[in-house]
């Protein structure tokens, strides 16, 4: 899952995008590199982010989408949101994948998700961006994730979500220190174990930069050993900036783990 940004204040690549027909080119480099899906997102949610009206949620995303759509009929295209008007309007824009961050959990999103039979990825975070690294704590990490997902799992059948449309993520870096994120990282085995596919979004997160005091513009290759790792562990789909160094990474290890 290759990542577009459509937002002037996102973390690694803010305001780059901003316009449409850039966005548009980017999306298709990435397919070009190998991604499978695009996932467009028009609001941040990194540690400190502010939040976004849904009009302006959807001025941002539904142009990169409708464009991106007419380019390529084939391609995933994923729509990260939490806001329900978000996601019908960008479906009907020809998003064919919902990435929420919030699992579906404001008023409207499991019917819109429901009615749609499209793919739904399931986050789980702790608290709200713009203060969920404010000294987040767990009695238990693990236990508090695959609790909630079974929860949000649960919801999702009863509202008719069909179980095959089912994806999960531990959020990482949401609400989370790097304990915790490397508790669930090491952790998708058993995260796996709730029989569903996992996804991991870790890409250039501060997780990489406090572990090797880096700067977002230097995490490339600590966002590969996680993707690499990830990917040993069983993690189905991989939310990345860097398609082309990622794919290479996941093709040498394929061929490497072939009996
Ligand atoms: C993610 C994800 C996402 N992450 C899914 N969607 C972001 N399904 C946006 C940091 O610690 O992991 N899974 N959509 C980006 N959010 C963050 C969070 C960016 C934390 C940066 C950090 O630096």
């Amino acid at each position: 899952m290759g990542v577009i940004n459509v937002t002037p204040d996102s973390f690694s690549d803010g305001g780059k995008f901003l316009r449409t027909d850039k966005a548009v080119t980017q999306a298709v480099q990435l397919i070009k590199q190998g991604a499978n899906i695009i996932d467009i997102g028009g609001e941040s949610t990194r540690p400190g982010a502010d939040v976004v009206s849904v009009d302006e949620e959807i001025k941002r995303v539904v142009p990169v989408i409708e464009a991106l759509r007419k380019v390529n009929s084939s391609i995933t295209i994923s729509i990260d949101s939490s806001k329900p008007e978000v996601m019908s309007t960008a479906i009907k824009a020809g998003a064919n994948f919902i990435n929420d961050v919030n699992a579906l959990q404001e008023n409207g999103a499991l019917s819109i998700a429901a009615k749609s039979n499209l793919p739904v990825c399931l986050m789980h975070k702790q608290g709200q961006p713009k203060t969920m690294q404010n000294k987040p704590e767990y009695r238990d990490v693990l236990t508090e994730v695959m609790d909630f997902f079974q929860q949000k799992v649960d919801n999702c059948l009863f509202a008719g979500i069909e179980a095959k449309n089912i994806i999960l993520d531990p959020g990482i870096g949401f609400g989370k220190t790097l304990e915790h994120n490397l508790i669930l990282l090491k952790n998708i085995n058993k995260l796996k174990s709730l029989g569903y596919p996992i996804l991991i979004g870790v890409s250039r997160k501060s997780m990489i930069g406090e572990i090797l005091n880096a700067e977002v513009e230097d995490r490339l290759y600590g966002s590969l050993a996680i993707a690499q790792f990830a990917y040993t562990q069983g993690a189905k789909y991989l939310r990345v900036h860097d398609v082309k160094a990622t794919n290479d990474v996941l093709k040498i290890t394929q061929e490497l783990l072939m009996p």
